[in-house]
């Protein structure tokens, strides 16, 4: 088996409707990922343990989404150099922006990278780990220019409906 080169973590299960689409692009992409749901404030000697095991197997980085308070991205990237992704999920009372604020406004020395709310973050950051990856991967570089040819000439075969 492929050794686990990123890390897909989220603080509940309820994430996982979300954070699917960040898992989605890798597995298309195909990266060796490992996704776990595990809490910074529910289990958060568990996430340190799995952060710390994915560093011993060589992984790249880490994505990391939750909502609310969120701080599962910024306790990973407390533990970690690797670069961290991080993923605001839609929350009930405030649609996400809690979950964006408290991922985006890391105070100064421990950077997390913040994509948008909800699914197309999760996607761009399955995406921006490809394209760390692909630093290294002249294969992975040309299939992440194919996907964007393909996304273009989607974007040119659009035909808009005439008006009546
Ligand atoms: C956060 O609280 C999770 O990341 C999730 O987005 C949110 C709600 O969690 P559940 O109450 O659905 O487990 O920790």
């Amino acid at each position: 088996m492929a050794k686990t080169l990123v890390g897909v973590v989220m603080g509940s299960q309820s994430d996982w409707d979300v954070m699917q689409h960040a898992a989605r692009q890798l597995k298309d992409f195909g990266i060796a990922y490992e996704a776990r749901a595990l809490s910074a404030h529910r289990t958060p000697d568990l996430l340190i343990e799995w952060i710390e095991s994915l560093m011993r197997q060589g992984a790249r980085c880490f994505i990391a989404g939750a909502g609310g308070a969120a701080h599962l991205a910024g306790v990973v990237a407390s533990k970690t150099t690797l670069p961290v992704l991080g993923v605001p999920m839609p929350s009930k009372h405030l649609q996400g922006m809690d979950s964006l604020l408290s991922i985006v406004q890391m105070p100064k020395g421990i950077p997390v990278a913040t994509f948008a709310i909800g699914e197309a973050g999760a996607a761009n950051a399955g995406l921006f780990a490809v394209s760390m990856l692909a630093l290294a991967d002249p294969k992975l570089a040309s299939k992440l220019s194919a996907f964007r040819e393909k996304q273009a000439r989607a974007v040119v075969a659009v035909k808009l409906p005439a008006l009546s």
